[in-house]
């Protein structure tokens, strides 16, 4: 095993890696920007570097800057969390060649999956179920009509260098395509590296679900189970959870052997190893893989809380060479675990709320547990993502859940700054909640805006 990391990131996550690096042995070297100096993340590691001014790109994106701090300090690994550089695969490149080891997957891998389009070819010659659409991305707006015309609207143009739900546009008529077709290359050219455009027949109103997979680099492959992340705004997830309770107790058996049987040979087709996580959209009794994540993602603690497998310990050890020891076999959920993504967000407009977070009182209690990346008495900045924290609860039910979730988020203390904990309380109230029948529009129908009088934040 190695002797010294580096967190390439900040917040929770950098905690979570601090602190299973710390428990497996290992010395533990944080890197900061300017706005971050003063958070738990960079005082709990062993060593701290500075990367540079608060912007991303001059710190957390600062690929010159994050291998000299690794050089610098002599770690032998490098951690990259999520988001910032975790699926660059030009970065785990430039880590492999000087000499550290990227804690991710193998960069071809990340390649296979970047183009989206590529990656749906790949994963249906292995005999993946995709959404129906199209083989190749669309040479011009006349392809794309003929497309639709076979397809049946409505469809969806979604940006080949894109994902997580960035540069799509529905189109429900041939018009509405062709308006959408300029309008959607123009956005991709502009925001990837890439301006090719795919159709897909467009589903309104899916589950989202996606697989876990774990493999090591001797051909080894697990998944470990479903999350259900149908939860979301704007392409935000708010609430995740493990199992999805389309499949609690025994429901639909077949559809989840279809989808891990789905999830697996993605996997093997990507050439994935370590930590990575297979999304299907679910619609009328039939999984369709959509694209696949190459990282460890904010959600993995409901997976980790529920099969026992300590996901960011078994990145390391893959990392190492070291070889899974379990079986598939023994892959079994224990319980339930709901995933509670706390944003420091005005709750009407849903705009990124920065701020001093005067009081931060996390609740306790049994299956409570809290991955937060400030203390009371840190600043929230506006320079990165809004999320401030993860209320995870687990119980031997989801029922059991719920109603620790609850009281979970009655003892929750924030002042200071706006923020969703009151979303989340009208979630769990909504009976279409508590009967699981979950899909991506679940907010808009059944959570409505918050009372005219709740008071969010004290003066
Ligand atoms: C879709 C879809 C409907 N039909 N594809 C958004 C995130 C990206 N990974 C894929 N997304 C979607 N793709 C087809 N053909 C609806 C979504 C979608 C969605 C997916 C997962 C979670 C939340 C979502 C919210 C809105 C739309």
């Amino acid at each position: 095993m190695f002797t010294k990391i580096l967190i390439a990131n900040r917040g929770e996550i950098a905690r979570r890696i601090n602190t299973v690096a710390r428990g497996m042995g290992m010395k533990t070297v944080a890197v900061f920007s300017d706005a971050d100096a003063d958070l738990p993340f960079v005082k709990e590691a062993d060593e701290a570097v500075r990367l540079g001014p608060a912007p991303a790109k001059e710190s957390y994106l600062n690929v010159d800057a994050l291998l000299a701090a690794a050089r610098q300090t002599g770690a032998q690994a490098i951690h990259p969390g999520y988001g910032f550089i975790s699926e660059n695969a030009e970065f785990a490149r430039a880590v492999s060649e000087a000499g550290i080891v990227f804690v991710g997957p193998p960069p071809e891998a990340m390649l296979r999956m970047k183009d989206k389009s590529e990656a749906r070819r790949l994963v249906a010659a292995a005999g993946v179920p995709i959404v129906p659409g199209t083989r190749d991305v669309l040479p011009d707006v006349a392809t794309a009509l003929a497309e639709a015309e076979r397809i049946g609207y409505p469809v969806l143009l979604k940006a080949a260098g894109g994902g997580g739900g960035i540069g799509m546009a529905v189109a429900n008529t041939p018009a509405e395509l062709e308006k959408g077709f300029r309008a959607c290359v123009d956005r991709a050219r502009a925001a990837f590296s890439r301006d090719t455009v795919y159709l897909e027949k467009y589903f309104p109103a899916p589950r989202h679900l996606e697989v876990q997979i774990l493999g090591d680099l001797h051909g080894h492959t697990v998944h470990l189970l479903e999350r259900e992340c149908s939860i979301q705004r704007r392409h935000q997830k708010v609430v995740e959870e493990a199992g999805s309770p389309l499949f609690l107790e025994g429901l639909n058996p077949a559809v989840r052997a279809t989808l891990f049987d789905a999830a697996l040979k993605a996997a093997r087709a990507f050439g994935y190893a370590n930590a990575g996580t297979v999304e299907f959209l679910y619609s009328e009794g039939a999984v369709y893989f959509i694209e696949m994540n190459a990282r460890l993602q904010v959600e993995h603690p409901v997976t980790e809380l529920t099969t026992g497998v300590d996901l960011i310990g078994w990145q390391f050890r893959v990392a190492a060479n070291e070889r899974l020891t379990f079986e598939q076999a023994a892959i079994t959920r224990i319980g339930h675990a709901l995933e509670f993504r706390v944003y420091a967000e005005d709750p009407v407009k849903f705009f990124p709320s920065p701020g001093p977070l005067k009081v931060f009182r996390p609740p306790t209690g049994d299956g409570v547990r809290l991955d937060a990346g400030y203390a009371e008495g840190n600043v929230v900045t506006p320079f990165y993502d809004p999320m401030i924290a993860k209320l995870i609860v687990s119980g031997a039910s989801r029922a059991e859940a719920i109603a620790r979730a609850k009281v979970a988020l009655a003892e929750f203390r924030i002042e200071g700054i706006k923020h969703n904990l009151p979303l989340h309380q009208r979630i769990l109230e909504a009976p279409a909640f508590v009967e699981g029948r979950l899909d991506t529009r679940f907010l808009e129908q059944h959570v409505g805006p918050p009372h005219a009088g709740s008071q969010q934040t004290k003066p």
